[in-house]
Formats: C-alpha cells, sequence, structure tokens
C-alpha cells in the first residue's frame, strides 16, 4: 500500500461546517506560518459551490472558519463568470504569496479563475487566466526560464481529455500550451486525467499526484496515479506510475454525492520525506493519508508507461 489512509478519516464532513452546505470536499492544501490552511468546496443546498477555510496544527484535525472563504463574485468581470459556483481550488506559495486557482461556473461554461491572498483573512481575485472548458489548473510553486507555469486539462472533442501545460510571464497571460500526458486505453484512467495536487518537487523531479477516470456500467471511477516531471523542464514527463496508487475502498469514498470517487486537489511534503495527500471522498467527505516521496517516485520509475 503506497498510501496509508488516516485511520479516523473522515477528517472534515459538513457537519463540522457552522453554516448549511451539503458536501465538504476536493480541499486545496496549504502551510501557513504553524498551520495547515485548507481551502474546501461545499456544495450548498441549492447545488451551487461556495469554497470554506479550515485550519489545523496538525494537518489531521481542522477548524472551520465561521463564514465562507470565497463566494461567487458579486461585481465586476468576475460576476459573470462565477454565477454558478466556484469549485475545486488548489493553493500554492509563490514570492510570498498564496496563489489559489479554482472552477468559475456560469452560463458561459468552466474556466478557471486566479486568486491571491497573503494572510488567509482577505483574497484578492487576480484574473480568469483560462477561457471556457477548460479545469484542473496546478500552478508550480517555481519559474522556469523566467516563466510561471501551469499543469491543466482542457476539454476537447477529439482526444480523450489530457494534461497540458502553458507558461506565463505574469500570471495574466499563458501561452506555448502543449500536451504532455494522454490518458492510456482500457486502463484505469482511460476516460480522462486532469491535474490534482499541485507539483511537489523531490530530488528526482518533480511529482504530480493526478486523477484518472474509468468509465463502467456503473458510472465513472475517480482514482489518483503519479507522474514525474523534468526538473528543469517540466514539460518532460521522465515517467509515469502504470499502476493507480489510491482507488475508493473505503465507505466513505464509495457511497456520498457521487459514488466511487477519490479526487485531490492538495497534497503537503513534510521534512521528514512524507507527504499528506488528501482528497475528496465521494464528493462529499474529507480524507487525508500519507505516503514516503520516495515510494512515489519509484513507483512512477519502476513500472512505468509511456505520457502521450
Ligand atoms: C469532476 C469534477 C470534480 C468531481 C468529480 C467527481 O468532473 O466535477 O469536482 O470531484 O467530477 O464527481
Amino acid at each position: 500500500m503506497l498510501i496509508k489512509r488516516y485511520d479516523k478519516n473522515p477528517i472534515l464532513t459538513k457537519d463540522d461546517v457552522p453554516y448549511p452546505v451539503a458536501t465538504v470536499h476536493n480541499a486545496g492544501i496549504t502551510k501557513f506560518r504553524d498551520r495547515y490552511m485548507m481551502i474546501f468546496r461545499s456544495h450548498q443546498l441549492s447545488g451551487r459551490s461556495i469554497l470554506g477555510l479550515a485550519e489545523s496544527k496538525d494537518g489531521y484535525h481542522f477548524k472551520v472558519h465561521e463564514k465562507p472563504f470565497m463566494t461567487p463574485a458579486t461585481e465586476g468581470i468576475f460576476k459573470e463568470y462565477e454565477e454558478y459556483g466556484v469549485e475545486d481550488p488548489r493553493i500554492i506559495f509563490l514570492e510570498g504569496e498564496y496563489l489559489i486557482t479554482y472552477s468559475a461556473y456560469s452560463r458561459h461554461g468552466v474556466r478557471i479563475g486566479l486568486a491571491k491572498t497573503r494572510d488567509f483573512k482577505t483574497v484578492e481575485r487576480f484574473s480568469l487566466i483560462t477561457e471556457a472548458d477548460y479545469r484542473n489548473v496546478v500552478i508550480f510553486p517555481e519559474k522556469f526560464r523566467g516563466l510561471y507555469a501551469r499543469l491543466d486539462r482542457p476539454h476537447s472533442e477529439i482526444s480523450p481529455w489530457s494534461i497540458w501545460i502553458s507558461y506565463s510571464p505574469d500570471l495574466k497571460y499563458w501561452g506555448e500550451s502543449r500536451l504532455i500526458m494522454k490518458p492510456v486505453q482500457y486502463h484505469w484512467d482511460e476516460m480522462k486525467i486532469g491535474p490534482g495536487a499541485p507539483p511537489i518537487k523531490t530530488s528526482r523531479g518533480w511529482l504530480n499526484i493526478y486523477h484518472g477516470v474509468f468509465p463502467t456500467m456503473d458510472g465513472s471511477v475517480y482514482r489518483l496515479g503519479v507522474a514525474l516531471h523534468d526538473l528543469a523542464d517540466p514539460s518532460k514527463i521522465i515517467s509515469v506510475g502504470n499502476e493507480w496508487i489510491l482507488q475508493p475502498e473505503e465507505v466513505y469514498e464509495i457511497t456520498g454525492y457521487v459514488h466511487n470517487v477519490v479526487f485531490t486537489c492538495g497534497a503537503v511534503p513534510e521534512e521528514d520525506g512524507t507527504v499528506k495527500i488528501y482528497w475528496g471522498g465521494a464528493d462529499k467527505v474529507m480524507c487525508v493519508g500519507t505516503a514516503n516521496l520516495d515510494d512515489l517516485v519509484d513507483h512512477c520509475l519502476n513500472n512505468s508507461r509511456k505520457p502521450v
């Protein structure tokens, strides 16, 4: 077992939230001072999503803030594009700021918003960084050739939905886009893949924990896998682990708001070489497990498949 589930999962549910919500899932996580900060998604009772904030000293016991952290914008360009809700946040720390990417839903489709915070008290929307039909944007916590880099997942008519990379000089204008990783036919991720947790730097490469989806007669199954990207050039994928590292097995992953889902938006590397991986169980609760980063990198390298 590469990932050891925390034995008191789920770590956060709707019962821990002081305002009415139906779910707590797909949370971005980072360390801020001596705390773990979690920005989690909740379905409201309208069915539309908002983002809440929870904090913890140990990464396992979280306390939810009284008020939601981000609700759909009420003014400016963001108002038009967040009308149906904000979802699936990812957080990274770069150049003194925490960058939050999130899905913005509206009658025009789904696109990605980028917001910034320095203190987790105030949050400022920076830009909408894709057009419609994008989800799952994770920004690398370092620059390459002086450019910011991100992995993303456009929706496409032609190929199964795949992972792309893009670069930006200023976080606002993005380009040099290339497809770098595809699903494999008749394989656990054959239907679509997408970036999950923001990439984690290891001595052997950037570890990309992603999700893959398999279609069954009983609906889609969401699982997690890992890929390793070159440290200097993250568009080069060194290897992709052939097998999944986590699949829905516990009751809280098999049944919920959407059954058979484990979906990650964040993982926190620790100084002892372990990593805490956080995932939404069945789109309803938040879970955590631990793994050794070395084991995950070995998993990529020892039983790998081609990225494209
Ligand atoms: C995806 C997204 C995720 C969700 C998953 C499983 O398309 O909507 O937010 O966790 O489906 O329902």
